[in-house]
């Protein structure tokens, strides 16, 4: 079944190119496209062939201003549907029925690079959601962090500025490890909670369908009756929260530049459709202040623990576009585009992006009818009396203003049968002043309550980014001053940083009350539903393989619903120690660990495993485990993984039976591998990392 959303694109699609000739734009039919029209075989190019200069003008205006923040994105189609009516909250039409699915467009982003920079860098990313409801589009344009960077829109020019390459020479590309955003961050303390989040996984995701969103602003819910509520969303990935780290993060980033935009294309092309659930923080109008910082302050969460988040409905991603520039590209979201039922607050990051995202399309889309790109089109009805402008592709007729006689009076005022928006009532009385709420002053609470949420191994991937991060800014007085500001967030932070970047260790500063810890906070919490599915394991296969070994793996892995490829030094086919072809999937060199969530080494019938002698293979072993990922290795196979012992491999002991420790799951037994085994390693590959393991040698 098509959603109303699949049934309008369809109106949109292009000619099928099978059902004739090629033309020009002018519908001419045309014969020859090789060879321009010459005065003679060897002579000039003629002005006259209209078919080349179309040819080329079309080509030379196929780009368009790129986003100047979240420009390199990915996007899919699919549905939204409640689990059940939110009337009690809001009056939204698709929040009511759990029987009524809204087709949605997602975009997922990275924030400082161009379009064409690598998907795994350190970063935010955009998580952007355009419902097409029944009442008009909403679009929930939210990040991957609850929290941003700045407290006032006024401030936006000044932190893109400082994040984005250096004005004199464009570096770095797609990386937050220079001298200017570290300066910025130094001077400007209302930075820091994100700035923790930053510096944290979060910022490194294994893959989009992996991450959580949200809605970042206080919004507000409006029920039939009027009545406000505070509201914060939440998506959060069936899968659960899984990240990279930094260092396989970075190898990614030559390997495959597409890391993440391939892995979405991927599993919906292969029927693994992501998934998320919506939930919602609810906060009474009367609780406005019930809190020890401001609603409004987009630089604070409300930890889960103090409200909890309730569940109202999934959504599923199921069809890739068809065309990226057409669909990704020309996406056009906007904060303001809002539906009855779902209203603003004055939080003034949100009223900054009122403004901001239709002003920015105007210049990216070329003029004011990009709501009718196939893309942005909503599939309610749209009347209105704006007209004209570039790229208008409707034929109105009748009158263009309001009121009229003449055209009928339409279109007319909507009625009273609720669906037409109505504004919060909300009172504001107040002296015009440029000046930042009390309210809004406390920068070091909530970075310090992420900091001690994190558990051992995620506080020391934070203190690792910081080191990394400063020790690429060559302004030592920034360094030092951006220490000292994290003294106040914990003095352990702080001294732990500066020790790695060769600047003093700041004075103890008066560090924040560690009031709240928030335990949802860490990813410790956030494992997700256990399964491997989409999970992806190599097999490192030779010649000499138990191939039977192999197939009994491979089977049932992928029952499991994990991708498993077995890889050998070339492509083609290993022949087995029983003599058999066994196929390869791909080719070690083309391939590398860190484009894997887990390796499994087979054995042979004796001796020495087959891999041992190929230093890809090995490679491959030693940065998976470097990484914390799962190694599983079976019979003589497991001599692989005692050869890496020099390098730090740890493994406990080799015994003729299942072996799990920290995510190595061995069994010396030769033949199929055992349900006991596949279970240990499965159990490893659900659990994602293990940072367990004491540190691998480079
Ligand atoms: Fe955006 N942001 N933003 N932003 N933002 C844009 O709009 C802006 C902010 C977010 O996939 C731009 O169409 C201002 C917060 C996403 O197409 C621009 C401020 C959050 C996307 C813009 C913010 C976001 C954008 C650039 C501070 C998370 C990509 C191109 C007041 C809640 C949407 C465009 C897509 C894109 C302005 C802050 C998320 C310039 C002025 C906070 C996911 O209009």
């Amino acid at each position: 079944m098509t959603d109303r959303k699949q049934q309008q694109r369809e109106g949109f699609r292009a000619d099928d190119p099978t059902a004739g000739p090629l033309t020009t734009d002018q519908g001419v039919e045309v014969d020859h496209t090789d060879d321009s029209l010459a005065a003679g075989e060897r002579g000039p190019t003629l002005m006259e062939d209209f078919h080349f200069r179309e040819k080329l003008t079309r080509f030379d205006h196929e780009r368009i201003p790129e986003r100047v923040v979240h420009a390199r994105g990915a996007g899919a189609y699919g549905y939204f549907e409640p689990y059940e009516s939110c009337a009690e909250f809001t009056r939204a039409a698709f929040l009511q029925d759990p029987a009524v699915r809204t087709p949605v467009f997602v975009r997922f982003s990275t924030v400082q690079g161009p379009k064409g920079s690598a998907d795994t860098v350190r970063d935010v990313r955009g998580f952007a959601t355009k419902f097409y409801t029944s009442e008009g589009n909403y679009d929930l344009v939210g990040n991957n962090f609850p929290v941003f960077f700045i407290q006032d829109g006024i401030k936006f020019p000044d932190f893109v500025h400082a994040v984005k390459p250096e004005p004199h020479n464009d570096i770095p590309t797609g990386a937050s490890a220079h001298d200017t955003l570290w300066d910025f961050v130094s001077l400007q303390p209302e930075t820091l909670h994100a700035i923790m989040w930053l510096m944290s996984d979060r910022a490194i995701p294994r893959s989009y369908r992996m991450m959580q969103g949200f809605g970042v602003h206080t919004f507000r819910f409006v029920n039939a009756e009027g009545r406000g509520t505070f509201v914060k969303f939440h998506w959060k990935p069936k899968p659960g929260v899984h990240s990279l780290v930094w260092d396989e993060a970075q190898e990614c980033q030559g390997r495959d530049p597409d890391f993440n935009r391939g892995d979405l294309w991927d599993a919906i092309e292969a029927g693994e459709y992501p998934e998320w659930e919506l939930g919602v923080q609810l906060v009474p109008e009367e609780d406005e202040f019930a809190f020890d910082f401001d609603l409004l302050d987009a630089t604070k969460l409300i930890p889960e623990e103090q409200v909890p988040v309730r569940p109202i409905g999934r959504m599923v991603l199921d069809r890739n576009p068809e065309n990226f520039f057409a669909e990704t590209e020309q996406v056009a979201f906007h904060t303001a585009n809002v539906v009855p039922g779902i209203d603003f607050t004055n939080d003034p990051l949100l009223q900054a992006r009122n403004f901001s995202y239709l002003d920015t399309q105007l210049i990216r889309l070329g003029g004011p009818n990009f709501a009718q790109l196939p893309v942005n089109r909503p599939v309610a009805p749209v009347r209105t009396n704006q007209r004209d402008g570039y790229g208008q592709s409707r034929i109105h007729s009748g009158t263009n203003y309001f009121p009229n006689s003449l055209g009928g009076g339409c279109p007319a005022h909507a009625g009273a049968d609720g669906h037409a928006y109505t504004h919060y009532a909300e009172r504001v009385d107040g002296a015009k002043i440029r000046r930042r709420s009390p309210s809004f002053q406390d920068h070091y609470s909530q970075p310090a309550m992420f900091w001690h949420s994190m558990a051992p191994w995620e506080r020391q991937h934070i203190v690792d980014a910081f080191r990394f991060e400063l020790g690429k800014v060559d302004a030592m007085s920034v360094r030092t001053r951006t220490v000292e500001q994290l003294a106040h967030v914990n003095g352990e932070l702080a001294a732990a940083v500066a020790r790695g970047i060769g600047v003093p260790e700041p004075t103890p500063a008066e560090a924040a009350p560690n009031k709240v810890l928030s335990p949802a906070l860490s990813l410790e919490s956030l494992r997700g539903d256990g399964s491997i599915r989409t999970r992806r394991i190599a097999v490192l296969v030779a010649d000499g393989v138990d191939g039977e070994q192999v197939t009994s793996v491979k089977e049932a892995l992928t029952a499991e619903g994990a991708i498993v490829e077995a890889l050998a030094a070339r492509d083609g086919t290993v022949t087995g120690a029983d003599g058999e072809p066994y196929q390869v999937d791909r080719a070690l060199p083309t391939v590398a660990s860190v484009l894997y969530d887990a390796v499994l080494v087979p054995g042979g019938p004796v001796g020495t495993p087959p891999t041992v002698s190929d230093q890809d293979a090995m490679r491959f072993v030693r940065d998976a485990y470097r990484h914390g990922k799962p190694v599983g290795a079976l019979g003589s196979g497991v001599g692989v993984v005692t050869a890496l012992e020099p390098e730090g491999v740890r493994l406990s002991a080799q015994f003729q039976e299942v072996v799990a420790d920290q995510g190595v799951v061995t069994d010396t037994s030769p033949g199929p591998a055992n349900g006991e085994f596949l279970r240990a390693f499965v159990t490893a590959v659900a659990a994602h990392r293990h940072w367990d393991r004491p540190p691998a040698h480079h």
